[in-house]
């Protein structure tokens, strides 16, 4: 079954735009993987964790017949050959590339390995701000209202400053 997913993606060490680009495109060169729709780039500070650069925040809209573990999968592999060292890593830390799964249609998961929609959106102005570019299209998981009064009561806290337009893939 093809779907509508929304994933997150956030670099906040080395050339954090090309990491973006890289992560998008790994998930792209799948057959089953298409690009709906795009936010712009964000420069964004950070959300917990140590005392650390800030992040380059973007979220796509994709297509997908991957279920979520074949998903997940494709996304720990873009992220290993981004470079990133799980075991050398704090929670929170910084990343050359981090991508996670904020919704995958309907689906609503709590499992060690996965957990959608992402626990932590609602929280996140480097998340809510992409999404409402890209905007919301029926068939996710994702609570729009709640998205909405969220964004609306965290709006300009959490230092999101768009970047680049949405084409810039
Ligand atoms: N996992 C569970 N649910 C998901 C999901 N929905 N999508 C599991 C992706 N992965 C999910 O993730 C650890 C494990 O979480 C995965 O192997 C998967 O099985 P990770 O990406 O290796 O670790 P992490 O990202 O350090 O942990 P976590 O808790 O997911 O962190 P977050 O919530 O992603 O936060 N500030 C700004 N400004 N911008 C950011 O992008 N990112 C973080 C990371 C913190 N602060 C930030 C940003
Ligand atoms: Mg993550």
């Amino acid at each position: 079954m093809r779907v509508p997913a929304y994933v997150g993606l956030g670099s906040n060490a080395g050339d954090r735009r090309a990491f973006l680009a890289f992560g998008l495109n790994a998930l792209l060169n799948s057959r089953r993987v298409d690009l709906l729709g795009l936010s712009g780039i964000y420069e964004t500070l950070p959300v917990g964790g140590p005392k650390q650069e800030s992040y380059l925040n973007a979220v796509a809209l994709l297509s997908t017949t991957l279920d979520t573990r074949e998903l997940l999968e494709l996304i720990a592999k873009a992220e290993d050959k981004a470079g990133r060292r799980r075991d050398a890593e704090e929670r929170w830390g910084p990343r050359p590339l981090d991508i996670d799964i904020l919704a995958h249609g309907d689906e609503v998961i709590s499992t060690p390995e996965l957990t959608v929609p992402h626990p932590r959106m609602y929280e996140r102005e480097f998340v809510l701000v992409p999404l409402f570019d890209v905007g919301l299209v029926a068939g996710t998981s994702i609570d729009f209202d709640r998205a909405e009064a969220a964004l609306r009561k965290l709006r300009g806290a959490q230092g999101v400053v768009l970047v680049e337009p949405p084409d810039w893939l």
